[in-house]
């Protein structure tokens, strides 16, 4: 029979018909999953995928038999290790699942699952507390993104009895989050192409995209951390203001989309993305609550509520470049350290940007919250190890 852990992982109780992995629910800034330590889960990445599908309940579309929230947002997991590289304090995996479907990537980034990495690692040990704040080195393995998250870490107690541990009540709002937290704060390092070749992988700030039906269209087709495509909204015959439910709704739209993302990531080198997560598709209009630009984002096909984070950065990278599809309706604002506030249905993202002398964008820093909702094992049918095997107790097999 496979034998369902590897390494350090706790020995199945024996001969169950499920098997329990430990397992940390996060809530990382607008996005929530399940976190493992890498050592949890098979290491074979067939196996481990088939587990992560069991987690999630996919592809259900309503991941009833699991615990996603049968939305992209909520289908995703993290996977968490210590690292072999001296100056990597924690390697992260984010892992995209969906409701309605098999898929499991690894190739695109999340940071706001990456906003949950460092609570994780100090509340399961893997990290120990530095002073009133923890600043952490993470790779994130899907891209090779490095970055620098800060936590943080106040004294508990007194005397003896005191220890550092991981604030979570605070005075930050993120839109798209309920209430207030803690702030958890993210800087980017080397973000440009992280899964196309370069930050312009067209070599062009704006391309004309030519649709199978012979529709043109302009876009900005880049990758500061999230590949992208970028279109204005009045282009697509929209206003970019409309609400998520309206564009979920919107069919027409949708399968426009989906023709200038196939086209659009041929262009920039990213292959047949029929079944991938990536491009993320993004209306831009000019903003209208006082922030830079204002977008209605696609991840790809179902309209978010927000704006993912490496997107938010992408998108204030293209309001600072001069000849993007963002030029003339976007306030790029001035200066070598800039924050632009990318507009989205549910309020605004701040980016931080610093940028060279020649307005090249340099780093980005930005703002998340984080949470762990609940800890203990996820029971994983022990058929997904070994779908011929009869399950103990019953006649039942699983192929
Ligand atoms: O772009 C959604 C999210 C994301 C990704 C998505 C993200 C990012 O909001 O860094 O955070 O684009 O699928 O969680």
């Amino acid at each position: 029979m496979t034998e369902p852990f590897t390494e350090a992982g706790r020995p199945p109780r024996p001969f169950g018909a499920q098997v329990p992995i430990p397992a940390w629910l996060m809530r990382g800034g607008t996005s929530r999953g399940p976190f493992f330590r890498a050592s949890d889960l098979p290491r074979d990445i067939a196996v481990r995928n088939r587990v992560l599908l069991a987690v999630m309940g996919s592809p259900h579309p309503l991941q009833v038999d699991g615990v996603g929230g049968g939305h992209p947002l909520t289908s995703k997991a993290g996977i968490v290790s210590g690292s072999d590289e001296a100056e990597i304090d924690l390697d992260f995996t984010f892992v995209q699942l969906q409701p309605g479907n098999t898929s499991v990537q690894t190739t695109a980034n999340c940071g706001n699952m990456l906003s949950a990495v460092v609570p994780y690692a100090l509340e399961t040990g893997l990290l120990e507390p530095g002073g009133e704040t923890t600043t952490a080195t993470v790779r994130t393995l899907n891209t090779g993104l490095i970055s620098e998250i800060t936590v943080q870490t106040p004294e508990l107690g007194t005397g003896e009895d005191s220890r550092r541990v991981v604030a979570y009540d605070g005075d930050t709002a993120i839109d798209g989050v309920g209430g207030t937290a803690s702030p958890i704060r993210i800087m980017f390092r080397d973000t440009e192409g992280s899964v196309a070749a370069s930050l312009l992988p067209t070599g062009h700030e704006r391309d004309v995209v030519v649709l199978a039906g012979g529709r043109e269209l302009e876009a900005t087709l880049i990758d500061n951390g999230q590949p992208m495509i970028l279109v204005r909204a009045g282009d697509v015959g929209r206003t970019g203001y409309e609400s998520t439910e309206e564009l979920n709704a919107d069919a027409d739209l949708k399968a426009l989309l989906e023709d200038l993302r196939i086209e659009g990531a041929g262009l920039m080198g990213l292959g047949d993305v029929r079944d991938k997560s990536y491009p993320k598709m993004t209306l831009l209009a000019a903003p209208r609550g006082g922030g830079a630009v204002s977008t209605r984002c696609f991840i790809p096909h179902a309209a978010h509520e927000s704006i993912g984070v490496l997107a938010a950065v992408t998108v204030a990278t293209a309001v600072c470049m001069g000849g993007t599809v963002a030029h003339g309706l976007a306030a790029s604002g001035s200066g070598r350290q800039r924050t632009l506030a990318i507009e989205h249905p549910s309020g605004a993202f701040d980016v931080d940007l610093e940028l060279s002398e020649r307005g090249e964008v340099l780093r980005a820093g930005i703002t998340r919250t984080a949470r762990p909702l609940m800890s203990g094992d996820l029971w994983v049918p022990r058929t997904v190890w070994d779908p011929q095997r009869k399950i103990p107790g019953t006649e039942k097999t699983e192929s």
